[in-house]
Order: structure tokens, then C-alpha cells, then sequence
């Protein structure tokens, strides 16, 4: 069997439609910002983060593949899960659920906190259901979109309780283990809209990597909240003579606190910096193996106006830059103004 060559790719959201079927060959799921993105069948898993793009004129989609030249491409299975739809290659398996918290209120779920708490849980047991049922147990990279993160209910922060019901789902499937806690990115999106999730799986296990200056999130004090956010700063996958690296959303963080409050500029520098180490801890980890080249970004800001701020931190990185795109999201700390997440991959 030859090797998995995942593949992300940003592709203009206008014309998605009418890409012929060789094309589609191989996609494993389709992500898009704002609007739900055209796909061909039904039957392929497509999420929406409701995190505006701040920079381009024409919506862009994300699409994770399996590249060309590989036995994956050939049978990908698609399998749905409830509301949970996902897409398999030999080894690895992309997927996408998404719970409107409010259609889950009435008799046991009262209130927004439980059904905050109720939607997280859901999501993750579809999820876990489906790595089971795909035969791909190892969670290595989750997106998570929170609706309103900020927001209070019952008296607590909403993103406590999603990390509560995280922390739950997580110990209830057996994986609590932080060893094996997954690459992550939890921002907000619009009040109102769904709790969204998408994910990668694989068949073998990855290596997980923390930030030697970051305590890990999973060991957080409790200032923070009574259950820790259980995720991985960065996760690397070696498949078949390629190595992907997926760095969690990277934020202004040392040690447990965040640093520069209210400014943009050197928020961007601080996650920059972070993610720079990552980078180099990855390389410290897979020694031997051929080095991460170029990093495609997603840089979230808090606000639209910081755009021009955050860009200018972004170039004096450009030589590390493959692409980049800037999207407007609440992030889960009410002083953080911006959060940086990146993959990357190695070729033999
Ligand atoms: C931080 O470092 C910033 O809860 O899954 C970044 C990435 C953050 C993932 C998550 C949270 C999560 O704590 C916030």
C-alpha cells in the first residue's frame, strides 16, 4: 500500500460546483467559512465555522485529500454517524458534526448550560463512534467552533462548560489520557449558530508535542476553569514516508498567562514565537526525518481592525509562509485578541 500524501488546499468557493469528478477523487471533506460549501455528493463531509474571511474578495473553501499516486484515493468510504458524516481512506479519516445546541432544550436539558454541555457531548460521541466503526482509533487533529465562547451561562463562562463536556466525553470513550490528547483549535463563532467540529483521524499513532515554554493546557491552574482544555500543542503524523505537523490555535501564552493585553502587534509576535518553537520541538522530535517546510496559517482575530496589525507580524515571517488566511473569531480568553494555528508537512 502506498503512502497516504494527505493534501490541504484553499480553492475559491465560486466554480466548486462544477469541478469535474477526477478532481473530486480523493477529497475527504470540505470546509468552508461562512457559507456552506458546494459539494457533489451528499454523501462527503462539509462543515461551516462561521468565522468570516477579513482579507479576500472571493470565499475560499478548504479541502483536506488524499493525494495522487496513492492507493487511498482509490476507495475512499463514506459513513455517517446521526449528524456526523465522515470520509476514510486506508489510513486516515476526515469528519464533520455539527448540533444546533437549542433544538436539544426540553424535558433533562434545561437551560443553555446543559444544552451547551449536551450538544459538546454529542459531538464527541458521534466522534468517537465513528474512529471506532472506521477502524482509525487515533484522533490526531479536532477543529471545534463555539457558538458565542465568551458568553455566560448558569453562571460560567460557556467555553468552561464546552471543556467540561469535553473533558467527559473524553474520559467516557477511555481517552483521557493526555498523552494522547489531540492537536486542537476551539474559537468562537456567532451567537445562534451550531456547535460545529470537524477532525482527522489516522490508522497509526502520532507523536504528540507540547511547547517547552507553555505549560500544557491540560495542566492549566484552575484559575482557568475546573476542567483543563484537553488538547495537545502540536501533533505529528508520519505516514509512509511523509510528515504532516498540525500546531494547535497558538495564542499569547507563556507559562499559563497571557501576555500583552490589548495589544495586537505583540500578541501576534508572542503566538508567532510559539509556534516557531514548536516547529523546532517537532524537529528535535523526528530526528532524521526531512524538515517541516512551509506552514499554512489560520490567524483569528478578535477584531476586523487589527487585520493590518496582525498581517505586518505575519510577513516578517514570510519565508516560512506557504498561506495564509486571516478570519475573524472570538478567542476563548476574553484579554487574547488573536490565535494562530498551522500545518505543515515533510517530504522524503
Ligand atoms: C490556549 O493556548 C489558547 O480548547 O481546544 C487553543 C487551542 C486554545 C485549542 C481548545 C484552546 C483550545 O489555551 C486556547
Amino acid at each position: 500500500m502506498s503512502a497516504a500524501r494527505l493534501r490541504h488546499e484553499l480553492v475559491p468557493h465560486a466554480g466548486l460546483a462544477d469541478r469535474p469528478a477526477g478532481w473530486w477523487r480523493g477529497v475527504l471533506g470540505v470546509v468552508g467559512f461562512v457559507a456552506s460549501p458546494p459539494v457533489p455528493s451528499a454523501r462527503l463531509p462539509t462543515a461551516v465555522c462561521g468565522t468570516a474571511p477579513l482579507d479576500q474578495a472571493d470565499e475560499l473553501c478548504e479541502v483536506w485529500r488524499i493525494g495522487e499516486g496513492s492507493d487511498e484515493a482509490a476507495t475512499p468510504v463514506a459513513r455517517s454517524h446521526g449528524r456526523l458524516d465522515c470520509r476514510s481512506g486506508a489510513t486516515l479519516t476526515f469528519g464533520s458534526v455539527s448540533i444546533d445546541e437549542r433544538t436539544l432544550r426540553g424535558p433533562g436539558i434545561d437551560g443553555e448550560a446543559a444544552a451547551l454541555r449536551a450538544a459538546t457531548d454529542g459531538a464527541y460521541r458521534l466522534l468517537f463512534d465513528a474512529l471506532r466503526d472506521a477502524r482509525h482509533p487515533h484522533l490526531i487533529r479536532v477543529w471545534n467552533y463555539l457558538p458565542d465562547i465568551n458568553g455566560h451561562a448558569g453562571g460560567e463562562e460557556r467555553y468552561r462548560h464546552f471543556n467540561a463536556a469535553r473533558h467527559a466525553a473524553f474520559e467516557r470513550a477511555g481517552r483521557a489520557s493526555t498523552q494522547a490528547a489531540p492537536a486542537a483549535t476551539a474559537v468562537g463563532c456567532a451567537a445562534g449558530s451550531p456547535l460545529t467540529l470537524f477532525f482527522l483521524a489516522a490508522a497509526e499513532a502520532p507523536l504528540m508535542i507540547e511547547n517547552p515554554r507553555q505549560i500544557s493546557a491540560y495542566h492549566y491552574p484552575p484559575q482557568y476553569g475546573r476542567h483543563q482544555p484537553l488538547f495537545s500543542r502540536a501533533c505529528l503524523l508520519r505516514a509512509a514516508g511523509e510528515t504532516h505537523l498540525f500546531i494547535s490555535g497558538t495564542a499569547s501564552i507563556v507559562g499559563h498567562r497571557s501576555l500583552h493585553p490589548g495589544d495586537v502587534a505583540a500578541q501576534a509576535r508572542e503566538s508567532l514565537s510559539n509556534i516557531a518553537i514548536l516547529v523546532d520541538e517537532a524537529g528535535r522530535r523526528a530526528r532524521g526525518e526531512p524538515p517541516i517546510g512551509a506552514l499554512r496559517l489560520k490567524v483569528y482575530l478578535r477584531h476586523r481592525a487589527d487585520l493590518a496589525a496582525a498581517r505586518a507580524e505575519v510577513q516578517r515571517h514570510r519565508s516560512i509562509v506557504e498561506s495564509v488566511v486571516y478570519l475573524q473569531a472570538d478567542i476563548c480568553r476574553e484579554e487574547l485578541l488573536v490565535e494562530i494555528e498551522a500545518y505543515g508537512r515533510a517530504d522524503a
